[in-house]
């Protein structure tokens, strides 16, 4: 059936079929991962080409040739390959070259697709980033804390005796994007999940992803010394807490060997940190890093909030971490989300890329669109990705500082980009089958952040679907827009966290009655009589300040800036006139207008791809454009009464009144 469980590792024949190789050859001695490469090779191959493809000793037909370098190849580091077209024994054969048989693995799963995508030069490709991990918020009672694609993968139930072989594909899927490491629980961690018996179910999944070069990771409840270990604190600083964690730690690695470590998620949102003990982040971090040692990093999250800091919790996570550059350990990375409020629909860049030069920072995104309209809004978010990756932080006050490049880390030993996963037992793995596209887009941009968003896309939806230009060129652009419709139907012209509250689904930017200020929408868009936008100047909350000079300037001045991004920055009357000659409150009523409008139109772009498309995918697909053109039209409708009933100004001509 054709119901997206393939993803992207289709394999169906292709134009070129009659010119790919009839067998593999891997020379050496087969090692778990390039027994792995070999399969996949052999199973892609016969599916694109429609012929059983064999596997060989020696060439003696056109074949793919594994060759695991004998004296290291410096250009192709770790986990690099190079693919040559060349003869041997007189037959064409493509040859796969690697320093280490994961590095054969991705260059198999390259020439896949390559070969699914109508590419055939030679190349040679090295990520760019060490750690490209998956975070999952996967709870240990089956639930996903913001998944939208069923329960969590990990049968933790029947594990560890029961070896789902959704485990295994699971790890081809990721690395065949080059996904090379997987946190197994949520942020909100429970300590349960490391104590023994949970140890062992994560054992036998680090079993199964490991031919794949995929490590297990797990999130630390920072108390777990005082839940599991019967103490009576959790202060960092504390010799027996330390002493636990080591022991914590040693246990693991007698499980999991190549266990990758920590990720962390202290005194933010009611978890427990080493603050609770008046101490630091370093302090928690750094204590965790030493238990580890050098087996393991430690990721310790800048997502930091609290109630206190009420006149703009943007400016939170700078002001803790800023003045603690420099002192983690050096196998500790701050991960800091893409922008400093929440994963909404559109943010500038964190202030943190731009600020902590000594500390190698991971980029964290959120794969699964909790702001996004869950899995049912197509909203293509390699889009999103690129647009923060591509931003210049002008860190040190040089120009050319793209996030991108932080995040590379040049200076630092360790660098990374996390996701917040999307997967879930859904058939379709992901909810929807373009939220496929946002998975295969984020592994594509953690191996290589400066990637084009495009060319992802376009990969993705020739492999995923077909490489019919009718289909690619009008699905390609239509995914390109898509995130813009969603920031215009949803929060248009910088607005932000208008969603309702709790489960974050539908508009609700009228909500005022939560316990804490910086819950309320109201917080965000300020809205009444005058005008709207949250000022982040100087005369507001400064937290424009918290960027280097240079990159303030993009958003400093409401006449030249990106509008965009405009009442993010900036409190303006209704009055105010935007780019266009009109009104600021006529510009936003446009904005939602023409959102509901595009999301609309994208049922229509989707109607004619009927000849392209298997009917199971196609009717699933329009089925759930019709729930985003219907939703679309409510945040519409509501948003522009709400905001109506602040602004009082009639809707400009021609602009339907709200249903
Ligand atoms: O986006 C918010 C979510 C929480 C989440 C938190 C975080 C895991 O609403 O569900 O908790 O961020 O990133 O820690």
């Amino acid at each position: 059936a054709e119901d997206g469980y393939d993803l992207w590792l289709r394999y169906k024949p292709v134009a070129s079929a009659h010119t790919l190789p009839r067998a593999i050859v891997a020379q050496g001695t087969p090692s778990p991962t390039v027994s792995a490469a070999v399969a996949e090779l052999q199973r892609g191959l016969s599916g694109l080409s429609g012929h059983t493809v064999s596997v060989a000793r020696n060439v003696s037909a056109p074949s793919v040739v594994l060759t695991r370098n004998a004296t290291p190849d410096a250009a192709l580091g770790r986990e690099g390959y190079a693919i040559r077209n060349g003869r041997q024994n007189g037959q064409p054969i493509v040859r796969i070259r690697a320093n280490s048989d994961i590095g054969l693995l991705y260059g198999a799963f390259a020439y896949l697709r390559h070969v699914q995508t109508g590419a055939t030069a030679d190349t040679t490709d090295v990520p760019k980033v060490k750690l490209r991990l998956l975070n999952h918020w996967d709870n240990l009672d089956g639930t996903v804390e913001r998944g939208y694609a069923g329960a969590s993968l990990w049968d933790w139930w029947r594990l560890p005796d029961l070896k789902d072989p959704r485990y295994t594909d699971y790890a081809r899927a990721n690395a065949s994007i080059g996904i090379n490491g997987t946190v197994l629980n949520n942020v909100n961690a429970k300590a349960a999940s490391l104590t023994a018996p949970y140890l062992d179910k994560a054992a036998v999944l680090a079993d199964t992803f490991r031919p794949y070069g995929i490590r297990v990771y797990l999130s630390a409840r920072f108390s777990a010394p005082i839940e599991l270990g019967g103490l009576k604190t959790a202060d960092p600083l504390d010799p027996a807490v330390r002493a636990w964690w080591k022991a914590k730690a040693d246990e693991i690695y007698a499980k999991i060997p190549d266990f990758g470590g920590f990720l962390v998620k202290a005194n933010s949102e009611g978890q427990p940190g080493p603050q609770d003990y008046g101490r630091t982040h370093e302090d928690g971090a750094n204590m965790l890093a030493e238990a580890l040692g050098d087996r393991g990093v430690v990721m310790w999250r800048a997502f930091v909030y609290k109630a206190e800091v009420a006149d703009d919790r943007h400016k939170q996570a700078y002001s803790e971490f800023k003045p603690h550059d420099g002192k983690f350990a050096p196998t500790v990375l701050v991960q800091v989300k893409n922008g400093a409020i929440d994963f909404q629909p559109r943010e500038p860049f964190h202030p943190l890329f731009g600020a902590m030069p000594k500390t190698p920072l991971m980029v964290e995104f959120q794969i699964t669109k909790e702001y996004l309209g869950f899995a049912t809004h197509l909203a293509y978010l390699g889009q999103y990705y690129e647009e923060t990756l591509r931003a210049d932080t002008f860190q040190n006050g040089q120009k050319g500082w793209s996030v991108a490049r932080v995040v590379e880390g040049e200076h630092h030993a360790l660098s990374g980009m996390a996701g917040v996963a999307n997967i879930g037992t859904d058939r379709n793995w992901s909810g929807s089958h373009f939220d496929q596209a946002n998975w295969y887009a984020f592994g594509r941009l953690a191996w290589n952040p400066q990637g084009s968003a495009r060319d992802i896309a376009t990969e993705w939806a020739k492999m995923t679907f077909t490489p019919d230009p009718r289909f690619v060129t009008p699905v390609v652009a239509l995914m390109m827009r898509s995130r813009e419709t969603v920031a215009d139907y949803m929060t248009p012209l910088g607005l932000h966290h208008l969603m309702d509250t709790g489960h974050h689904y539908g508009p609700g930017p009228w909500v005022d009655n939560l316990g804490r200020p910086d819950w309320n929408p109201v917080y965000y868009h300020k809205a009444d009589a005058n005008g709207i936008g949250f000022d982040r100047t100087k005369t507001g909350s400064d937290a424009l300040s918290q960027y280097d000079p240079q990159a303030q300037k993009a958003w400093a001045d409401p006449k030249t800036m990106d509008e965009r991004y405009l009442l993010w920055f900036h409190h303006l009357s209704w009055d105010y006139r935007t780019r266009s000659g009109r009104p600021l409150w006529d510009e936003l009523v446009l904005t939602y207008d023409k959102g509901a409008k595009d999301a609309a139109a994208m049922q229509q772009t989707w109607a004619a791809m009927k000849p392209y498309v298997d009917a199971e995918r196609f009717e699933a697909i329009a089925s759930t454009l019709r729930i985003q053109a219907r939703e679309a039209k409510w945040w519409r409708d509501a948003s522009i009464a709400y905001f109506q009933s602040k602004s009082g100004r009639p809707l400009p001509a021609g602009v339907a009144a709200p249903a």
